[in-house]
C-alpha cells in the first residue's frame, strides 16, 4: 500500500563524504525522524547508485520510512526501493506510472501550475516546488515564490513540498501555505548534529507548518 509522510522530507548528498560518514549521517537523520528519505546521486555510475542504494534502503527500512530514488527509475525498481522522483527533463510521469504500477511512490519536480495540474493528472503522487530559497546543493533550479508555491498548493490535491534553501531560519516563511511539508539537503546533511537538526526542523514542521497548512484547507 502506498502510505508516506511528507512532512520532513530528507533528500541526501554523498558529496565530500566518506561512505562510512555519510550512512551515519543518514541513519542520524532516520533517528531524528526524517519522515521520508531520497537517495539523490548524480555523479555515480548505474552500479554504484545501486550499491548505495541497496545501503540507504537498508537502513530507511529498519526505521520504517519510504525511500525514494532520484532520477533513475531502473535503479529505483532493482533495490525494490519505495519510490522514484522525477525532474521535468526526466521519464515522463505517464509513462512512469505505466511501467512501475500504482502502488509505486512517484514524485515531480513542478515549477510552475502548468507543470503541477500535468504531473498530477499524469499520477504523481506528491510534488516538489522550488528553490524558495537560493542553493549551495549542486541542481539546476531557478528561484519559485512563494506565491506560486501557494498557488500550486490550492490547485492540485495531492502533497506538495516547498524545497531549496530551507533551514530552521528561513522556515517560517511558509508558514500558512498548504505544504505538506519541506525537502532538505544541506540542513541536515551539512549539519554538526543531523540527528538533532532533523529533530528541531520536524518540530518546527509539525507545530508551525503543517498544522497551519491543514487548519486552512479544513477551516
Ligand atoms: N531542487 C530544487 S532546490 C534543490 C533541489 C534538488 C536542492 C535543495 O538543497 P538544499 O541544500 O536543501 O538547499
Ligand atoms: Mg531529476
Amino acid at each position: 500500500m502506498k502510505n508516506f509522510d511528507s512532512t520532513l522530507y530528507f533528500i541526501t548528498d554523498s558529496t565530500g563524504w566518506t561512505e562510512e560518514e555519510f550512512l551515519r549521517r543518514v541513519e542520524e537523520a532516520l533517528k531524528g525522524g526524517a519522515t521520508l528519505v531520497q537517495l539523490r546521486e548524480k555523479d555515480k555510475s548505474t552500479r554504484e547508485y545501486m550499491a548505495l542504494g541497496e545501503k540507504v534502503h537498508k537502513l530507511t527500512k529498519a526505521y520504517n520510512v519510504p525511500l525514494i530514488i532520484d532520477d533513475r527509475i531502473d535503479v529505483a525498481m532493482a533495490i525494490e526501493a519505495e519510490g522514484v522522483h522525477l525532474g521535468q527533463s526526466d521519464m515522463p510521469i505517464s509513462a512512469a506510472r505505466k511501467i512501475l504500477g500504482e502502488d509505486f511512490i512517484i514524485g515531480a519536480t513542478t515549477k510552475t501550475v502548468p507543470q503541477a495540474l500535468e504531473a498530477y493528472e499524469q499520477g504523481a503522487d506528491y510534488l516538489g516546488v522550488g528553490a524558495i530559497y537560493p542553493t549551495t546543493t549542486k541542481v539546476k533550479t531557478v528561484l519559485t515564490s512563494t506565491e506560486t508555491l501557494d498557488a500550486i498548493c490550492k490547485a492540485v490535491p495531492i502533497p506538495v513540498n516547498a524545497i531549496g534553501g530551507l533551514n530552521k531560519t528561513n522556515i517560517h516563511v511558509l508558514e500558512g501555505i498548504g505544504i505538506a511539508g519541506i525537502c532538505v539537503v544541506s540542513a541536515i546533511m551539512k549539519a554538526d548534529n543531523p540527528k538533532e537538526e532533523t529533530e528541531i526542523l520536524l518540530r518546527q514542521c509539525r507545530t508551525e507548518l503543517v498544522r497551519k497548512m491543514r487548519s486552512q484547507i479544513f477551516r
